[in-house]
């Protein structure tokens, strides 16, 4: 009797994980695209080889909110949206680093432990509403300098990248 149930809890345990693999596809974008994640092999791809993403599938991901000042905001500002490390797993994407691309022609290298050591967010909002491009949006790189005061420098402002469209991960 108790191997039965055991076993019985093992096949649905087995079937629970097989069934949130294919869950873990990624939907195809209904809205406007507003982040393109590129790179050599992701396993979640939904657009070629590349992962896109609407503002309704990255707030749909596990994010946070952080209030916090920065050098680029007047006062204390709440920036919300999914964590780094979130798109990323939802693209399916492995690499040692980034290359977040801005509108413009700005670009930052960003290792792939910003994302993974740190609760960095790609923010979809300010205060609750989303940005425009004026207002350095549709999405903005923010480290969570209201948890780590030590991230408050010059090697991570430049890694704050405003008005980006695409990331791209490499080796
Ligand atoms: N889209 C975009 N993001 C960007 C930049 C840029 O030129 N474009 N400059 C980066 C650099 S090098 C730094 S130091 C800070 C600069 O912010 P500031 O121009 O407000 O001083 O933003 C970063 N994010
Ligand atoms: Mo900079």
């Amino acid at each position: 009797m108790r191997t039965t149930a055991l076993n019985f809890f093992a096949s649905f345990l087995a079937v629970t994980c097989l069934t949130s693999t294919s869950a873990n596809a990624l939907d195809a974008p209904t809205g406007e695209v507003i982040l393109t994640v590129t790179g050599a092999d992701l396993t979640h791809p939904n657009a070629g080889g590349t992962a896109q993403f609407d503002l309704a599938m990255l707030e749909k991901l596990a994010g946070r909110t952080g209030t916090m000042e920065t050098p680029w905001t007047k006062g204390k500002i709440a920036f919300s949206g999914p964590l780094l490390k979130s798109v990323l797993e939802a693209a399916g994407a492995e690499g040692k680093s980034l290359r977040v691309k801005a509108m413009n022609d700005y670009a930052a290298e960003v290792p792939m432990d910003d994302a993974t050591k740190i609760d960095t967010i790609l923010a979809t909002r300010m205060d609750g509403e989303t940005m425009s491009i004026r207002d350095k949006g549709p999405l903005f790189l923010i480290y969570p300098f209201d948890v780590d005061s030590s991230l408050y420098n010059e090697k991570y402002f430049s890694r704050s990248v405003w008005q980006i469209k695409e990331i791209e991960v490499t080796k």
